[in-house]
């Protein structure tokens, strides 16, 4: 007999799943040229008491960043929404808020930012937040210590699969406890010398809260989000706000970087597009150089 479960964990040749409609938890054994990542669906056989995966599903998507080399990694698969994490500390990086939004629109994850440890600097955002909804993004701005601040995140959860992405230490396992009270997942201090998250959550961990029907995957966090070695136009297809002028360029298969005619280079000149996102676009192109030249 055969049953579908998702996988809500991996290790070497083990996975955690949960019974897509009774909810069981089991442990199965999977080949290891399955590589099964946490999201995937898949049927599991019984073998003498065993449990093992016979079959992984085709994903829809997966949420991915680049490893060490600059190699595409899967994180996790089957994932509706992104709620892509940035506190007041640790301080994000450059263009990381872009660069997750690049690969949400790729993948086609419905991205939630959220703005966390507000308390700390109740202003900080302000900015950055009028500009993303501007842009026509959800945002929310949210701190631990105020349950009531994640209420209108946690209604994004139900009957969904949402993964929570961010750097170590900006406060995902803390935001994915107070949406799901019943958990009791560990959180970390920053380190006092240098201000960085202390990479607590060591492993991707999707949990389900049956009320809500809802799936959430908890990531652990990286210094940098790195994208893998993209072409400039599958960059550039994660800006939004050049879709209006994609296809106008003069040449096909301008990177809008320095071309004459460029239909991007002109909305950013008439102030259609703002200056910040298409410089955040030029150093995400000109970042790929580093996978290229290794
Ligand atoms: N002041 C303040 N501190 C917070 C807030 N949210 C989280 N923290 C603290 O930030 C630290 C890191 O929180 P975690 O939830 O472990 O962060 P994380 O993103 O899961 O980190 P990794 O698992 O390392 O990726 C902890 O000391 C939390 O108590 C907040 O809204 N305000
Ligand atoms: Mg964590
Ligand atoms: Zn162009």
């Amino acid at each position: 007999m055969t049953e579908t479960y998702r996988v809500t964990s991996t290790q070497k040749n083990t996975a955690q799943l949960v019974h897509t409609s009774n909810h069981q938890v089991i442990t199965a054994f999977f080949p290891r040229k399955f590589k099964p990542i946490c999201g995937d669906e898949v049927v599991v056989e019984t073998l003498k008491n065993e449990f093992r995966i016979k079959k992984i599903s085709k994903r829809f998507n997966s949420f991915c960043r680049a490893d060490s080399r600059g190699r595409k990694q899967h994180i996790a698969a089957n994932v509706d929404q992104i709620m892509v994490v940035v506190a007041t500390e640790p301080e994000p990086t450059r263009d990381i808020l872009n660069r997750y939004l690049v690969v949400a629109e790729i993948e086609g994850i419905t991205p939630l930012l959220v703005f966390n440890k507000s308390d700390l600097d109740p202003l900080y955002f302000v900015n950055t937040i009028n500009q993303y909804e501007q842009l026509g993004y959800r945002c929310f701005k949210t701190q631990k210590h105020d349950p009531s601040t994640v209420a209108d995140l946690k209604s994004q959860l139900a009957n969904k699969t949402t993964i929570l992405a961010g750097q170590s230490g900006v406060g995902k396992s803390s935001l994915t406890q107070l949406m799901m009270p019943a958990l009791d997942l560990k959180t970390g201090k920053l380190s006092s010398k240098t201000g960085k998250g202390a990479h607590t959550t060591s492993v991707t961990q999707m949990y389900h809260d049956v009320d809500l029907n809802a799936n959430i995957i908890d990531s652990p966090g990286v210094w940098e989000y790195g994208l893998w070695l993209m072409e400039a136009a599958e960059i550039a297809s994660g800006f939004i706000d050049f879709d209006d002028y994609m296809g106008q360029c003069k040449f096909s298969n301008c990177t809008h970087t320095h071309e004459p005619k460029c239909a991007i280079q002109a909305a950013v000149q008439s102030g259609h597009i703002k200056e910040n996102r298409y410089q955040s676009y030029l150093r995400i192109v000109d970042s790929m150089k580093y996978w290229s030249q290794k």
